[in-house]
């Protein structure tokens, strides 16, 4: 039986609804939902473009179906107000996983999202989100490369975020031969939740792109494992976890990356492109290119695991070596069972480059309450690496910097933000 689709019914309507349809359990639920706007249940698991009127809050395909295609395209002509419009999976749908391949029919987007950036792979995007509006797939939809061992099989990025009031949640496992979330400049209040996703070899070069000018970005809750792994830390990188990119002339603002695990697969493994076992990358990148800014960026309560075990090139957890950064925050995160090269390679905590051209500039940072367990160095005695590592002498007189640092972590647990109890030479505002 065809899943019945509820979607897309006005306030009224949707009392009405709820009101003749109440002995139906499934049925109230979604109408429910609707009261405080719409909601486009998708039960397709196919790419097909929406279909018929895109203003009517009923979501539908050229096929008939709901897909999440049709159902963003719906949410996009709507521009409700934020929190208006709910994207969910129907609740009598299996769910399951969109296949992604490089046919230019299944993508919103056919150009690249990359103008004024470094990182160029991504083709398009199968799906673009423009307007307010709230995804959550549950757990039950997924987008993947459907040819994951064949190179450039998938080139476009899954999901291309660009406006306002946007939360995305819910979403496992889904990856394309490109970038999986792209933020992209007109973002603001964007937030990427709840999820989960380990992809099988590194043909996934991306886990999240966020781009020059957006802005209220938030990670937070967010498993991420596999991905690309980038050559050595002088390189431009173009692969890995999270990277700011074509922030040189636009900062991103408030960047939030919280409560997150990044784990490399199989650390120890040298580094497997066909499973993606071994391979490293910071947890966030800004050095896709000199002089990506942000101001305020916060990393805080994540899990950062088994980098560089190997031992083959050696990536900073979070690496600001070329940027430029105002008031951010790195707190409350753990670094575990990471290895340092003890020579002049990247720490784990990087504020610095091989050249004093192109190191960090930063104005205002607070490092406290982070833990660094089962740490290992290749060296023995080697000093030049580290925990952390600021801008050296050839960038001083760039900027006027406040420091504020401690590396360990209360024995009591605490939740919310915390205060470094440590030097604090200059106080940054509150957050
Ligand atoms: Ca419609
Ligand atoms: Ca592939």
């Amino acid at each position: 039986m065809r899943p019945r689709r509820g979607g897309g019914l006005r306030r009224a309507a949707a009392l009405a609804a709820v009101a003749a349809l109440a002995v139906v359990p499934v049925v109230v639920a979604v109408e429910v939902a609707s009261a405080t706007g719409y909601v486009l249940p998708v039960d397709s698991l196919g790419l097909e473009p929406a279909a018929g009127n895109l203003t009517d809050g009923f979501c539908e395909s050229t096929v008939g179906t709901c897909t999440l295609r049709a159902a963003i395209e719906e949410a996009n002509a709507l521009k409700g107000a934020p929190g208006d419009v709910t994207i969910t999976v129907h609740p009598s749908f299996a769910g399951g996983v969109i296949p992604l391949d490089n046919a230019v029919g299944t993508r919103m987007l056919t150009t690249s999202p990359s103008s004024g950036a470094t990182v160029t792979g991504d083709a398009g995007a199968y799906l673009v989100v423009t307007q307010p509006v709230t995804i959550d797939l549950g757990h039950r939809i997924k987008l993947q490369d459907a040819a994951p061992t064949t190179a450039e099989s998938a080139s476009a990025a899954v999901f291309y975020l660009n406006g306002p009031d946007i939360t995305v949640r819910g979403v496992d496992d889904t990856y394309s031969s490109q970038t999986t979330f792209y933020v992209g400049p007109q973002a603001t209040r964007v937030s990427i939740t709840d999820g989960s996703v380990t992809t099988p070899n590194t043909d996934a070069k991306r886990f999240l792109v966020v781009r020059g000018g957006a802005s209220n970005v938030t990670l937070r809750g967010y498993q991420v494992s596999g991905y690309g792994s980038l050559g050595t830390a002088a390189d431009a990188p173009t692969q890995g976890w999270v990277m700011v990119d074509g922030a040189t002339v636009s900062p991103v603002m408030d960047l939030l990356v919280d409560g997150n695990t990044f784990t490399v697969a199989t650390p120890g493994a040298r580094c497997d492109t066909s499973t993606a076992a071994g391979c490293t990358a910071p947890a966030v990148n800004f050095n896709s290119a000199v002089g990506q800014q942000a101001t305020r960026f916060t990393f805080s309560n994540n899990v950062v695991r088994g980098l560089n075990q190997r031992g083959e090139n050696w990536h900073a957890g979070i690496d600001m070596g070329r940027a430029k950064l105002t008031d951010t925050v790195i707190s409350g995160n753990t670094f575990e069972d990471c290895q340092m090269s003890g020579a002049d390679a990247s720490a784990l905590i990087e504020m610095n480059t091989h050249s004093t051209s192109s190191m960090a500039v930063i104005d205002g940072i607070r490092i406290d309450h982070n833990a660094f367990s089962g740490l290992r160095t290749a060296v023995e005695g080697g000093i030049n690496s580290g925990v952390i590592r600021f801008p050296g002498i050839g960038g001083r007189s760039r900027a006027s910097r406040r420091w504020s640092t401690t590396t360990s972590r209360p024995a009591r647990a605490s939740s919310g933000r915390r205060r470094s109890r440590g030097c604090r030479p200059g106080a940054l505002p509150p957050r």
